[in-house]
C-alpha cells in the first residue's frame, strides 16, 4: 500500500504480539543497576526506556531504524524536483522509515507528501486566530507550544476519548490521525510564528499543496525564490539551497533516541493519554531550554561576538586565547560536549558537508568560517581543560549559522525550526505506544532519607 496508516495496520498485530511474549517470558530480565549516582545525575546510564525509532550509540552517533545518516542519505527517497538530483532526503521519506522501520519507496514518500500538504493546507480557525492576537515580542517557542496545544480541540483521539466509545486496541488510530494533522500543521504554524515576528503578522509567502513540506516552510518563511515576498533577494540556485538545507536540517534532527528532553517529555506526557497536541506542545516546552534546543542560538551569538573580538576567524591562536578566557570566566563553550555521544557528531559534519559541498556560496562568510575552523581548536583546548567528557562539536554548532547566513537571522527563532523535525520521532512513538499499550510512566523516587538509608 502507498498509505502509512494502511502499512502500520498491518505490522501492529506482529509487534503487539513480541511486546506481549517480551513482557510474559523475558519481564524479570534484568538490563542494569541504578545507582546513586544515577539518581541524583539526570538518570545518566540507568536504560530504562522503550524507544523504536531510533537509537544512539556514543561513537557511531544516530541511527534511524538501524541506518546511519550516510545510509539513510543513499537509500530514502529525494524530491523529485531536486534539479540535479543532488539534494538530501525527503524527511516524509525519514517519517516513513521513523513509523514502519522500512525504506519507503519514492510512491510511499510522495504519497505521504501529498497527505501532509492536504492537511496542512490552512490552520484551523481558532489556532490562527489565538497566533494572530499573541502579543508581539512573544517568545517563538511559546507561541509554538501555545499553537500546538490550542491545536487540541480538533484533537480525534481527545474526542473519541472524551465520548468513550473506543476501546484501548484503537487508540492508535486516532493517535495517528492527530500525529499526522500536527506534522502537516507545522509549515503554517512556522510561518505564522515567523511573521508574528519579523512582519507584524502579515503572511511571508504562500503554501503550495504541490510542493513538499521543507519545501512550504520555506516558502511561509519568505525564504523561496518563488514565492510572493522572498525577503532576501535568494536567487533561484540560494533558494533550492536553502530548501535542501531544510529539507537536511528537518531531516535528520527528527530524533535522537527516547532519553532527550522533548522526546521524553513527550512520551512521558502522552502516557497519561494526554492527545498528541498537548503531549507534543509540552516536549517543544522542554526544547527552549538552553542545554537542548536552544543551544543552536547561543552558539550563533558565540560565534558573531568571537569574530568581533578577534583579527580573522582563521586566527588559530586568537580562537584558542578567547576560549580559554570563556573557560577561566566559568563558562562552557557552546555547541560542545554532549551527555551521551562521544565524537564529534554526524549530524554535525552533515551539516558542515553541506557548507563544503558549496565553496562559492560561504567563501566570504566569516561566521561560516569561523565554526569550521573552531571544529578544530575547540576540541584540543576541551581535552586540555580536561572536564568535559566530550570534547567534540554536537548538533548546534553548525545549524543555526547556516541559517544566519541566508537571512534567517532571528536567532530565538532557530529553535521552532528544531521543533518542525523533532516532531517526528516522538509523535511516531507516541502512535506505536499506543498500539503496543505502553502504561503510564511512574517511576518510583527517593528522597534524602530513603538515599541515606542505603548508603549504610
Ligand atoms: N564547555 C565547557 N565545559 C563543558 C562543556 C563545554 N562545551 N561541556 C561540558 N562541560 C563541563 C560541564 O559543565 C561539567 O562541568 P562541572 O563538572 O563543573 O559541572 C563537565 O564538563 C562534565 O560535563 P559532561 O558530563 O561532559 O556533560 P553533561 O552530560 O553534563 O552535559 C551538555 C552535556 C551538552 C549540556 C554540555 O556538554 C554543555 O553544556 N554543552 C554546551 C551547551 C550545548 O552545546 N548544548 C547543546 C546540546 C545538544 C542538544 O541537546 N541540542
Amino acid at each position: 500500500s502507498v498509505g502509512l496508516k494502511q502499512v502500520l495496520q498491518d505490522l501492529i498485530p506482529q509487534r503487539k504480539h513480541d511486546i506481549l511474549e517480551l513482557k510474559k517470558n523475558y519481564g524479570n530480565v534484568k538490563i542494569g543497576d541504578i545507582t546513586i549516582g544515577s539518581v541524583i545525575g539526570g538518570m545518566r546510564g540507568n536504560t530504562s526506556m522503550f524507544w523504536q525509532g531510533t537509537s544512539l550509540d556514543a561513537y557511531e552517533g544516530i541511527k534511524f531504524q538501524g541506518k546511519t545518516i550516510g545510509d539513510c542519505q543513499r537509500l530514502l527517497p529525494k524530491s523529485p524536483k531536486d534539479s540535479n538530483g543532488k539534494g538530501n532526503f525527503l524527511p516524509e521519506s525519514m517519517l516513513w522509515l521513523l513509523m514502519t522501520g522500512e525504506v519507503p519507496s519514492i510512491e510511499q514518500a510522495l504519497h505521504l507528501s501529498a497527505e501532509l500538504a492536504a492537511r496542512g493546507r490552512q490552520l484551523p480557525d481558532y489556532t490562527d486566530k489565538l497566533m494572530s492576537n499573541l502579543p508581539s515580542g512573544m517568545h517563538p517557542m511559546t507561541q509554538l507550544a501555545i499553537g500546538l496545544a490550542s491545536m487540541n480541540k480538533g484533537s480525534e483521539f481527545a474526542r473519541k476519548y472524551e465520548k468513550g466509545d473506543i476501546g484501548k486496541n484503537e487508540y492508535w488510530e486516532y493517535v495517528f490521525d492527530d500525529a499526522i494533522n500536527l506534522i502537516a500543521a507545522l509549515p503554517q504554524l512556522t510561518g505564522k510564528i515567523y511573521s508574528n515576528i519579523v512582519a507584524g503578522g502579515k503572511p511571508l509567502g504562500q503554501f503550495r499543496e504541490d510542493c513538499d513540506w521543507s519545501y512550504n516552510i520555506c516558502s511561509l518563511l519568505g525564504m523561496t525564490s518563488e514565492d510572493s515576498c522572498n525577503r532576501q533577494n535568494l536567487d533561484g540556485k540560494q533558494s533550492e539551497d536553502f530548501v535542501n538545507l531544510m529539507r537536511l536540517y528537518t531531516g535528520i534532527h527528527v530524533d535522537h533516541e527516547g532519553g532527550n528532553v522533548s522526546a521524553h517529555t513527550t512520551h512521558l506526557v502522552g502516557s497519561a493519554l494526554s492527545d498528541p497536541y498537548l503531549s507534543y506542545s509540552s516536549g517543544i516546552m522542554g526544547l527552549a531550554g538552553p542545554l537542548h534546543g536552544l543551544a543552536a542560538q547561543e552558539v550563533v551569538r558565540f560565534l558573531i561576538e568571537m569574530n568581533v573580538m578577534i583579527s580573522s576567524p582563521q586566527s588559530g591562536r586568537e580562537i584558542e586565547q578567547y576560549l580559554w578566557n570563556l573557560l577561566r570566566c566559568k563558562r562552557v563553550i557552546p555547541g560542545y560536549g554532549h551527555a551521551v555521544l562521544r565524537k564529534a557528531d554526524p549530524r554535525f559534519i552533515a551539516m558542515l558537508d553541506f557548507a563544503k559541498a558549496r565553496p562559492e556560496e560561504f567563501a566570504q562568510d566569516k561566521n561560516v568560517i569561523l565554526m569550521e575552523k573552531l571544529s578544530e581548536i575547540a576540541p584540543k583546548v576541551l581535552k586540555e581543560h580536561g572536564k568535559t567528557k566530550n570534547p567534540y562539536p554536537n548538533v548546534d554548532s553548525a545549524s543555526g549559522i547556516l541559517f544566519y547566513h541566508y537571512g534567517v537571522t532571528e536567532l530565538l527563532f532557530f529553535t521552532v525550526i528544531f521543533g518542525c523535525s523533532r516532531s517526528m520521532g516522538p509523535l511516531t512513538q507516541l502512535v506505536w505506544d499506543r498500539a503496543l499499550g505502553l502504561p503510564i510512566e511512574r517511576p518510583k523516587s527517593l528522597d534524602f532519607k530513603s538515599l541515606g538509608a542505603l548508603c549504610r
